[in-house]
């Protein structure tokens, strides 16, 4: 864990507020976590489980889209992230925006451990006056600045964030994790051709890339085929990851760091990934997209979460 990290921070005197040259730093809270990758491993095998228990209780939520991008969450918000779960509205924070807003139960489990939601909280996923809605919304969670669930929005907040953050010359980050089906809104593609326009290259997009949306493969019901080519196209910079890899992941999440400041492009991560990741059933199984396991498969599942989680101990 460092206590500082510093950024660059565009130097208000000298420059147009919407061009993102670097002049100055910035300190960064005390205490924010930077993890190694045991670590991260560990918290997101925790994570897996704590997944799989608040979606058992209620018999309701998104099991094979929380484990898809369990791993992507963790190393976004405790190896890169800039946050302070005590200071939620601090104006220099990174954003995040959970676009796939129905992958909540990762987003809910990793804000509890962020500090952001009691754990208390935990088995009140869908309930009635509950915090933790069916998909996130801001008024009711800490560290969660735009409400998500309905499908292809999260880019264009993203972007209109990103520019308010230019006028504003704060030089902090907005990523927006989305779907791979989500991609199929055309509302994401008029994010991502103004995104380019009015170069707001600190967005970065991350593309949960799992072949499989609420019907089954992507490519049956409309074919998304190569997408770093198409976000290439609109003028934007592509990586292409393994979406399950830690090493490759901070990597990523380095290099669209460094092309924030190197290009006027925004970043599209395409992070290949396998729905329900973790649990042997679920894996690559439409079928659990957005569905319960009942009490047996509750117990199986749980069974190899946790075998995974003290392999590591
Ligand atoms: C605008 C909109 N249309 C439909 C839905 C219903 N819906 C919820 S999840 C989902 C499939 C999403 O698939 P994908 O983006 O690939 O997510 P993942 O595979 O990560 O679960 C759909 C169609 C929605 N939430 N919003
Ligand atoms: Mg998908």
């Amino acid at each position: 864990m460092t206590s500082t990290l510093e950024r660059s921070i565009p130097n208000s005197e000298t420059k147009d507020p919407m061009s993102q040259s670097t002049t100055q730093s910035r300190s960064l809270p005390a205490g924010l976590p930077r993890l190694s990758t045991p670590e991260l491993q560990k918290i997101a095998a925790k994570l897996r489980i704590d997944i799989l228990d608040m979606i058992y209780e209620p018999q309701s939520g998104h099991p094979g889209s929380s484990l898809s991008c369990i791993d992507l969450l963790v190393n976004i918000w405790f190896a890169h992230l800039v946050w302070d779960p005590a200071n939620p509205e601090w104006r220099e924070r990174d954003r995040f925006i959970m676009s796939k807003g129905h992958g909540a139960p990762a987003y809910y489990a990793t804000l509890m451990q962020a500090g952001y939601i009691p754990w208390e909280e935990k088995n009140t996923l869908r309930k009635i006056h509950s915090n933790l809605q069916g998909h996130p919304a801001s008024k009711y969670i800490k560290g969660c600045d735009i409400s998500t669930g309905s499908l292809g929005q999260g880019l264009s907040c993203g972007v209109g964030m990103a520019l308010g953050l230019q006028l504003d010359n704060i030089p902090s980050r907005v990523i927006v994790l989305m779907g791979d089906g989500e991609c199929q809104e055309g509302n994401v593609w008029e994010a991502v051709l103004s995104a380019a326009h009015h170069k707001t290259s600190r967005v970065t997009a991350i593309v949960d890339r799992n072949h499989l949306q609420i019907d089954g493969d992507t490519e049956k019901v409309k074919a998304l085929g190569q997408m770093a080519p198409k976000f290439a196209a609109f003028n934007w910079n592509t990586i292409e990851i393994d979406g399950h890899d830690y090493a490759q992941i901070q990597d990523a999440l380095k290099q669209a760091d460094m092309l924030a400041e190197d290009t006027d492009r925004p970043t599209v991560i395409i992070a290949n990934t396998t729905k329900g990741k973790g649990v042997s059933f679920m894996e690559n199984q439409a079928g659990w997209h957005g569905k319960a396991p009942n009490k047996e498969q509750y117990e199986a599942a749980r069974a190899e979460l946790v075998a995974a989680y003290e392999a590591l101990q």
